[in-house]
């Protein structure tokens, strides 16, 4: 789902790559990434793989200038193709902005690209969203094949709206930028088409325009895609620790009612009756317990990922998947490994704030 962060005056936006099994996604993002200059890219991360396939998904961050001073974050996943993986393309695309669809040219994937296509459909309607009204492009890869079936037949068969298309050699770069940047293109339009005139409280002094569009395109981001229907399982639980502790941080979470309106404000009332990690670690800061705070925070992270319905074991990784920044989650746990006498306000209100970003991003799941 996409963010704006308006003192950095950065969007963010998550942009996945979908198709069948050995279509090119893999190699359209690994050309991207050496396609594009050093300084705008990070890393390329391929979690899991077998060979050549994708068994979790590929990771790609960008980082795009834009006029006046504001930066696109961009966010690259490939899916793993292969019928079986659908509940890791369920994870994957779960708060996507848009989908680049890499459909393999050649006669024998005809009914995997149909397949794969109504998946994406089913999936992404299970998330509430409708693809017809999505950020949506399609690759036709490996047309240096001479098998290739003509493009006007592809367009036949998995294209009736008529979506903006490219005929692409990912293994030579060929056309992978041009569907990127159309991708983009439609993923920023249509994060303005949903932001109202006004951000509403927003005080906007330093009259960006297009920063006011941002902010409230992400105000507005979660009631459009980001609702999907909330699973039957319920989300982790953030409890643990004494009973007694519990309470009294939940009682110092509680609405204020007489009180002055900042008193009381907290974090766990984001998740009724779930938010206690939350609340204990604000307790702990509330009395400048910085070490406990921070131990109890990344412990909580830690039994959140524990409880992501996927088969990858590494915290990293699970981390990656929820979303979490990874050189933050590297840093809360570095935090937590430090003697009290040297913790400071500072690192306990970081690890609040970890914990709750993983928290937030966990009930989307
Ligand atoms: N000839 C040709 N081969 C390609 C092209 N794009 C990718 N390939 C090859 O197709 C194979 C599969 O490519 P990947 O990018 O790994 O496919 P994928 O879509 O990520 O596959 P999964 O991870 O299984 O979903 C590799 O051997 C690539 O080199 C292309 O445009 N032309
Ligand atoms: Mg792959």
């Amino acid at each position: 789902m996409s963010t704006v962060n308006p003192v950095s005056r950065e969007i963010s936006a998550k942009i996945v790559y979908y198709g069948p099994g050995l279509s090119g996604k893999t190699t359209s993002l690994q050309q991207i990434h050496a396609g594009v200059r050093p300084d705008a890219r990070g890393q390329l991360i391929s979690l899991s793989t077998e060979g050549d396939r994708t068994l979790f998904f590929d990771f790609l961050p960008l980082r795009v200038e834009q006029v006046r001073g504001l930066t696109l974050r961009l966010q690259l996943y490939t899916v793993p193709g292969q019928v079986f993986y659908d509940a890791t393309r369920k994870l994957v695309l779960n708060g996507s902005d848009g989908v680049v669809f890499v459909a393999d040219s050649q006669p024998l994937a005809v009914d995997s690209n149909l397949e794969s296509m109504s998946n994406l459909e089913t999936n992404l309607s299970e998330m509430g969203i409708d693809l017809a009204a999505f950020p949506f492009v399609i690759q036709y890869n490996k047309r240096d094949l001479p098998s290739a079936l003509p493009v006007a037949e592809l367009r036949r068969q998995l294209n009736p709206r008529a979506v903006p298309d490219f005929e692409t050699v990912a293994s030579r770069g060929e056309g992978i930028l041009d569907a990127l940047k159309e991708i983009t293109r439609l993923v920023v339009r249509d994060l303005k088409a949903r932001q109202p005139r006004r951000a509403p409280g927003m005080s906007l002094s330093r009259g960006g325009s297009e920063l006011a569009r941002g902010i409230s395109a992400a105000a507005d981001a979660p009631a459009r895609a980001a609702e999907p229907p909330r699973p039957a399982r319920t989300p982790p639980p953030l409890s643990a620790g004494p009973a007694a502790r519990r309470e009294e941080a939940i009682a110092a979470a509680a609405p204020p009612r007489d009180r002055g309106q900042l008193v009381g404000l907290s974090f766990a009332r984001l998740f009724p009756g779930e938010g206690t990690a939350i609340a204990e670690v604000e307790l702990e800061i509330r009395e400048r317990a910085f070490g406990p705070a921070v131990r109890r925070a990344a412990e909580a992270v830690a039994e959140l990922l524990a409880a992501l319905p996927v088969d990858e074991q590494a915290p990293t990784a699970r981390a990656a998947l929820l979303g979490l920044d990874g050189r933050e989650f590297l840093r809360l746990g570095r935090l937590a490994a430090k003697p009290d006498v040297a913790m400071t306000e500072q690192d306990a209100l970081f690890a609040l704030y970890v914990l709750v970003a993983a928290a937030v991003k966990a009930e989307r799941i």
